[in-house]
């Protein structure tokens, strides 16, 4: 096994974006891509040598290849011992728990989440510090300067490790410890919910449809709805992990899980359903004839998760990413708890958990979790949900009708316009960024303004200073629409358009939100110009 030291030179555009560093298939592929940002993360954390690191990934094109590449870096840079889920995957959720429970340095995770997977799509990677977390922007920082000074990077000669096979091996001085993804993992949800109530909901009767979108999940749900909690085989779809997810796009939206979707609406049914995406870490959560915005399920979860055993004491706080809607906010003032408002991105929330500020936080974009890992976790999510309806033998459409009628009802729906024009998006947020003294008073589409702005975070418990995190417009009557540019597209530029509405009307409750916010979509265009500037007649996706 030879050590060889390898000259290179930066390469530009390896800047970490919302959730590490998401690019093209074949530019990781490109040479020394992969190597490069690796070593940069080295340099980021102060160094490899005689840390202990976590390593998997969702299992997309290219992540058994990048494992043995960077497993090759590790031992080459001194790295004492790299814990590795089998076949080098794990769920983001999974990682994020290891590297906890292992006391390690940290860890890497290969995904570029629900974005699709193949030669031809897209691949990712990112560094989640020793409290299981995505590296904050501090530590993402010092990674992106490495990237652009790079001269050099180590890496072993050798051949491939066999990473089928569990149990120890080694890499020149390098342990590898390779694991079962599964099973640490089973058992922290097991200790965190009330399994014999959600086993004796399946022994009733209780139908349930998990879509796995042959994405990393499909193994973990299968080890825990049918082998552990007992639901019949077939409850979990899509549960073969796939290199392309199966030609599909591994994210769990009414969208892209269509055909959950629709089985779910039609009144013959099961009785629940859930969909996670290309790493596990989402959750969409669906009943009969009923779909839960990611927003309503998290305010719902922070005001029932006192029937899990795990948060029966109750909550610290709660938090939540700035686009995703106040109803949250509704259920921490009625139970007297903090809500924190943070920006896009799980890592803002790594804080306020260390410090035993929040306990549940989620974001709009399907992602829900708690201070048992430092990471979103999707199923986590689908179980605290089941934990509910078997607790309170409520079906989600009743339970969404309690929540409503306790808490009023905010109407929400993200519009996202993809693969438009860099210059053309960054037009439009400075069009609206220039007009913000001015727009307070005007009427769009019907709705007066009385306030915009663009949001920017003190974190509470550093004093670390984030800007420019996404456009506000503020409406008279409690309407909101915000525009933000994504931080974890590969291809242009996606503006992503956030719209909500208040209501405490009963009678508004049952309306479909698309029709009850049609004015405040409306607006959105009017102030934006966002068809005139795209030549788009309307959004690619609507969630
Ligand atoms: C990541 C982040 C989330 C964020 C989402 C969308 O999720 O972890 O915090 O909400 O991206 O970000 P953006 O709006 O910038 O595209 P994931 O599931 O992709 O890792």
């Amino acid at each position: 096994m030879e050590r060889l030291t390898v000259k290179t030179a930066p390469i530009e555009g390896q800047k970490p974006g919302t959730s590490g560093l998401r690019k093209k298939t074949e530019v990781f592929m490109g040479q020394h891509y992969l190597e490069n940002f690796v070593q940069a993360i080295w340099e980021g954390i102060g160094g490899a040598r005689g840390k202990t690191l976590v390593l998997g990934g969702d299992g997309r094109y290219f992540n058994e290849r990048a494992a043995q590449v960077i497993l090759r870096m590790a031992a080459a840079s001194g790295v004492a011992k790299v814990i590795v889920g089998q076949n080098a995957l794990l769920s983001t959720p999974a990682a994020s728990h290891l590297i906890r429970t292992r006391g390690t340095d940290g860890g890497i995770i290969m995904s570029a989440s629900h974005n699709p997977g193949g030669p031809d799509e897209d691949f990712g990677i990112k560094f989640n510090t020793p409290n299981g977390g995505p590296a904050p922007e501090e530590v993402t920082t010092r990674i992106y300067e490495a990237t652009k000074t790079i001269e050099a990077y180590e890496i072993l000669e050798t051949q491939d490790l066999d990473l089928n096979r569990l149990g120890e091996t080694h890499l020149a001085d390098m342990e590898v410890e390779v694991v079962d993804p599964v099973a640490d993992y089973a058992l922290l949800m097991e200790n965190l919910f009330d399994f014999d109530a959600i086993r004796k909901l399946f022994d009733g009767g209780f139908t349930m449809r998990f879509d796995a979108m042959h994405a990393v999940t499909g193994p973990y749900a299968k080890a825990i709805f049918e082998d552990i909690l007992g639901a019949p085989a077939g409850t979990v779809m899509n549960g073969e992990p796939k290199a392309d997810f199966g030609g599909g796009h591994p994210d769990p939206n009414p969208h892209w899980a269509k055909a959950l979707f629709n089985t779910l609406m039609d009144e013959g049914g099961p009785d629940f359903g859930a969909a996670s995406d290309g790493d596990g870490d989402r959750n969409m959560i669906l009943g009969r004839g009923t779909y839960v915005s990611p927003s309503d399920s998290l305010a719902v979860l922070a005001a029932n998760a006192h029937v899990a055993p795990a948060y029966s004491g109750g909550l610290k706080g709660v938090a939540r990413s700035m686009p995703t809607s106040g109803a949250l906010d509704r259920v921490a003032k009625k139970m007297g708890l903090d809500c924190y408002e943070t920006p896009t991105g799980w890592k803002f929330f790594g804080n306020l958990l260390d410090a035993g500020r929040a306990t549940i936080c989620g974001e709009e974009s399907f992602g829900t979790s708690s201070d048992h890992v430092r990471e979103k976790d999707g199923l986590w999510a689908v179980l605290l949900w089941l934990n509910i309806l078997a607790k309170t033998g409520r079906s989600v459409r009743e339970i969404m009708q309690d929540h409503w009628a306790e808490f009023g009802r905010i109407f929400y729906t993200r519009h996202d316009y993809e693969a438009v024009e860099s210059d053309v998006a960054s037009d439009l947020m400075d069009g609206l960024r220039a007009r913000f003294d001015d727009l307070p008073g005007q009427s769009f589409a019907g709705r007066t303004v009385i306030g915009a702005d663009e949001f920017a975070y003190d974190d509470p418990v550093d004093g670390s200073h984030a800007a420019g995190q996404g456009i506000r417009i503020l409406f008279e009557d409690g309407g909101r629409i915000v525009f933000r540019l994504s931080g974890t597209g590969t291809a242009g530029a996606t503006i992503r358009v956030y719209i909500e509405d208040a209501t405490d009307d009963p009678a508004r409750f049952g309306e479909d939100p698309q029709e009850a916010l049609a004015p405040m979509i409306a607006a959105a265009d009017e102030v934006a110009g966002l068809h005139a500037r795209t030549g788009r007649t309307g959004p690619d996706v609507r969630s």
